[in-house]
């Protein structure tokens, strides 16, 4: 790891790391950082303190009166050099992601695909910022709309995705023409401040001000800070619920705007129709890939009666086959959870499921010992349950998969549709009828819902986010760069007249 670090420029020096970048600054309590795959310290750094939060605003504040000038097909340019630039850094930055957070290391390189990806995205889009043009009610006037760049955006991110998700948000932001202050998770700062070394080298070689990229590391009283800092037209946060809600609350009460991509309780129907050699792969990828830590990770699993027994059988013997250990092994299916509190979280989920009722029919268990001492390695769980109780209904971060078994696609969906979070969804069938209705206005509820692919894995082409406690935002793909943007309603008047709308007549 230190030769991965070395060539991702981050020195660790006793006193924490230092980038001597003036858009993070940091001289607050310190703060390591473990790795989940073997409990070792990889580095650490000074948290900020709210001086060094100010300063970064300030920087901010400064770039973004440069920034906004600067065309935007030129900043897409910019953002391209950004793309190559990851690319150039794909595999040191893969691993430490993968090392940091505990994903495998395909998931860690997948990931730097996806910022590779947002950043090709947002080139094209760079030119792409339309607004409309709308015919006037009144003679020779001209009415059209633009979109001009926000201003400050503050990133909060989340341990499980800790580079792609600010990516979405940044490169989107960037090509905008706004300025981002980025407050990665505690528990991944390395990587952030990897991306920012990445980010500020390509800033300085087209001698763009520092503070287009601001990066401030701290616990939640630095989101707090952004949430209530009217210098911050939107916060994008990505997290848990009670997260969302309290920094979506804070923003609401300053009337700024939040995008808030948050929990999912994904579902999966299997109906009587599906094709169960591609319906196993998906439930398996979606429940254990990333140990159940994504936001798309498939958490409960609809199956008709007529194939409950059978899908239950072969999970349960895949379950049996899958190989536990260090992620950056190829050979192993699933890593570690981030920390020994969500292990913690895992065995109380488990507990209280069986206390609800549920039957654990494989996992269960937390490993020790040999490969496993970080003690953050737990074995994929499946359970049954006849109803969705409490428990269900709430986003546990680890690989738990409730087994559900339905009669009727109304009674399937229903179910699919009966929990808080409303994210991603799939139904795996070959009938029409089946994934039409799925699909239509009465079918699921989420941000996100698949026909013969699994809940998770989404490209970052499609606009990404969901409904009900999933905060209602949407991210990457699609038109969400319009959240980045103000828009504009313009009216030109070139006749020698002054009409009124609505025709009123004014004389005077
Ligand atoms: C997340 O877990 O916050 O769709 C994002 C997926 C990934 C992104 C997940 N592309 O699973």
């Amino acid at each position: 790891m230190k030769n991965v670090l070395r060539a991702l420029k981050i020195k660790a020096v006793n006193e924490g790391v230092s980038t001597g970048l003036e858009s993070w600054a940091g001289n607050g309590r310190m703060l390591s950082s473990y790795s989940p795959v073997d409990g070792a310290l990889i580095g650490k750094v000074r948290q900020a303190t709210h001086d060094d939060y100010e300063k970064v605003i300030t920087k901010a504040e400064e770039a973004f009166k440069v920034w906004r000038q600067v065309p935007a097909p030129k900043r897409g340019e910019i953002v391209r050099q950004m793309g190559d630039a990851l690319r150039a850094n794909k595999d040191n930055l893969g691993r430490l992601v993968s090392y940091e957070m505990g994903k495998s290391l395909q998931e860690g390189w997948g990931e730097v695909q996806e910022m590779i990806d947002i950043c090709d995205f947002a080139v094209g889009l760079s030119r792409q910022l339309y607004g409309l043009s709308m015919h006037s009610e009144r003679l020779q006037h001209r009415m059209y709309e633009q979109w001009h760049p926000l201003g400050v955006v503050g990133i909060i991110s989340a341990f499980n995705f800790p580079v792609a998700v600010w990516s979405w948000n940044a490169m989107l932001a960037w090509v905008c023409g706004d300025v981002c202050i980025w407050k990665p998770s505690e528990k991944t700062p390395l990587s952030a401040i990897a991306c920012q070394q990445i980010i500020q080298e390509v800033l300085r070689n087209n001698d763009v001000p520092e503070g287009v990229s601001g990066l401030i590391i701290g616990d939640r009283k630095v989101g707090e800070w952004l949430a209530d800092d009217t210098r911050v037209p939107l916060v994008s946060a990505t997290g848990s619920t009670r997260m969302g809600k309290a920094v979506g609350q804070a923003v609401a009460s300053r009337l700024g705007r939040s995008l808030l991509e948050l929990g999912g309780n994904n579902a999966i129907i299997v109906t009587e129709n599906a094709d169960l050699q591609i319906v196993i792969p998906a439930v398996v990828f979606g429940a254990v890939g990333t140990a159940g830590q994504r936001c798309t990770t498939t958490r409960r699993l609809i199956l008709h009666e007529s194939i409950y027994e059978d899908v239950k059988n072969r999970l349960v013997k895949i379950y049996s086959q899958l190989r536990i250990g260090n992620p950056l092994d190829t050979n192993n299916h699933v890593g570690p959870l981030i920390d020994t509190d969500a292990v913690r979280s895992y065995v109380s989920a488990i507990e209280k499921v069986k206390a609800e009722g549920g039957k654990i029919l494989t996992g269960n268990e937390v490993l020790s010992g040999g490969d496993y001492e970080s003690g953050c390695y737990v074995k994929p769980t499946i359970v049954e349950v006849s109803q969705q109780t409490p428990m269900v209904c709430h986003e546990t971060f680890a690989p738990i998969l409730y087994l559900i078994k339905y009669k009727t696609l109304d009674e399937a969906i229903a179910i699919q549709n009966g929990v808080p979070q409303g994210l991603s969804s799939a139904i795996f069938t070959l009938n029409i009828r089946e994934a039409e209705q799925f699909l239509a206005a009465g079918g699921s509820d989420c941000g996100i819902a698949n026909v013969n692919i699994g809940t998770s894995g989404a490209e970052i082409g499609g606009a990404f986010g969901g409904e009900k406690e999933t905060g209602g935002g949407r991210e990457s793909g699609s038109d969400a760069w319009r959240n980045y943007m103000r828009r504009q309603t313009n009216t030109i008047n070139y006749s020698t007249q002054l009409p009124l709308a609505q025709g009123i007549k004014f004389d005077i």
